[in-house]
């Protein structure tokens, strides 16, 4: 989209140059002191990244260059008839640092749909994999593959100079985001429907069309996806994804490889995988019980039981969170709205009631409420979508929105490659006296 194109055009170079000052003239300035413990409990807390798409307070949660999840449902472009925002929205405020007008959004889909054909290549790799193979091995691998038709990659070996890096990264960028739903869709159906594809329709929204090509049409599927795919976009720098699409791409990897790196990151249990552990543990505790409606108590025994046996209980905690996630809410309203009666609502509604006071009083646990992943399975199985290791295929999808709007400003602003120092115990130990 040129308009797209022109803005980061102009505003690169000065924002850039500021960087540039700032470092010259307060670059010795301390910042944020280490402490042994930071150090050894995953580097929590340790300011040492620029990202401008969102920022994480852990007491309100998430906002989205300055924008709580309430008040883009406001501000946001909807879909004709929709209710909810339209992920394309969130993009272009993410990437540009303003609200997006309807028009705006319009084009961004059309720009998506009409870079959503996928090279036969990578429906081969995927067919490569055993059918029901994990959703994320195929989709981390197929977005890998594609590196070789990079841009980026293609023009910095022709001798691409430092100040167009954004322009291929961009571009690379929105191929990826407008090929990843037609990506993910065909894992689905693969797995889980024969590999009986649905064509993409291209005058569809990007979030409506995810939801067309794996078979839902459904109004409220629509609502839900562009819900869905705008919430788990983006959560800062640090979280596992971001940070790992960030410094893998800091050592000018393609795009492509930069996002599978983060959506290999993403598959780990103790982040997004954990949507799909959040219905496991459901679906275990009420086979367990022996029935479909759990009473408190029941639950209670059931989460005494998992802490007892060594386990977490996932969907709950966080590592910079400190009160129930706000995407968790978003979800919920969102239940309250159009499934009120679900039974599973139900359950996950009484888990919420009963997992915080007994985290609480485990003084180790640092946040007892729920995260976005504790919500969102129970919606997605209402509407028939009950092959739930592809969740966190989905929450991929969304996440590519956030990491890669922030790949494109960090080359346009040439944040540097990534190379924290390391140490071994002999050298912590002599620094805090220890020895
Ligand atoms: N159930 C049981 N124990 C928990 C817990 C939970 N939900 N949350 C934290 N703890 C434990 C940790 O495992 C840790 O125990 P050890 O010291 O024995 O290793 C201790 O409490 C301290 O952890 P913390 O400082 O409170 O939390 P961390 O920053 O280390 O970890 C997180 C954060 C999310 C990994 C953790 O809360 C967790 O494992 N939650 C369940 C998995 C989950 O829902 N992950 C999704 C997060 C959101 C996302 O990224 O998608």
């Amino acid at each position: 989209m040129e308009k797209i194109k022109k803005i980061i055009r102009e505003e690169a170079p000065p924002l850039s140059a500021e960087i540039k000052k700032l470092a010259k003239e307060y670059g010795d300035k301390v910042i944020c002191d280490v402490t042994l413990n930071q150090v050894l409990t995953g580097m929590k807390g340790v300011i040492s990244l620029l990202t401008a798409t969102s920022k994480l307070d852990p007491e309100e949660g998430i906002r989205f260059r300055g924008y709580s999840i309430p008040e883009l449902q406001k501000l946001l472009p909807k879909a004709e008839g929709g209710t909810e925002p339209l992920p394309e929205g969130l993009f272009f405020l993410m990437l540009l640092n303003r609200l997006p007008t309807d028009d705006d959004v319009k084009e961004l889909s059309k720009d998506w749909a009409s870079r959503a054909d996928v090279p036969d290549y990578v429906f081969k790799i995927i067919e490569s994999f055993p059918v029901g193979s994990h959703p994320m091995a195929q989709l981390t691998s197929a977005v890998a593959s594609m590196s070789i038709d990079s841009k980026f990659r293609l023009a910095h070996r022709e001798g691409l100079i430092k100040k167009d890096y954004w322009d291929l990264t961009y571009e690379d960028v929105m191929d990826l985001i407008g090929r990843l739903p037609r990506i993910a869709a065909y894992i689905y159906r693969r797995n889980y429907h024969d590999s009986k594809f649905i064509d993409p329709d291209p005058s569809l929204d990007w979030a409506a069309n995810f939801a067309h090509m794996m078979g839902y049409d459904h109004d409220e599927v629509r609502k839900l996806f562009r819900l869905y795919l705008t919430i788990h976009t983006d959560h800062e720098g640090g979280n596992v994804s971001a940070h790992t699409t960030h410094l893998v791409g800091s050592s000018l990897s393609n795009p492509y490889y930069a996002f599978a790196a983060g959506l290999a990151g993403l598959a780990g249990p103790l982040h997004g995988l954990a949507n799909q552990e959040v219905i496991r543990w459901i679906f275990h505790m009420l086979d367990e019980i022996g029935t479909q409606t759990p009473t408190k108590d029941q639950i209670s025994e059931f989460v005494h039981k998992t802490l007892s046996e060594g386990q977490v209980v996932p969907g709950y905690g966080h590592a910079v969170l400190r009160k129930t996630d706000p995407r968790y809410m978003a979800q919920r309203e969102f239940a309250l709205k159009y499934l009120p009666d679900d039974p599973l609502f139900q359950v996950v509604s009484h888990v919420y009631e009963v997992v915080p006071p007994i985290l609480s009083s485990i003084a180790k646990i640092k946040n007892p409420w729920p995260n976005v992943d504790a919500h969102s399975g129970v919606l997605l199985l209402h509407y028939g979508i009950k092959e739930y290791d592809f969740y966190t295929a989905l929450f991929g999808v969304s996440r590519a929105l956030g990491v890669l709007a922030q790949l494109v400003w960090d080359r346009a602003l040439r944040l540097a490659i990534e190379r924290p120092k390391s140490q071994d115990l002999a050298w912590f130990k002599q620094k805090v006296g220890a020895v």
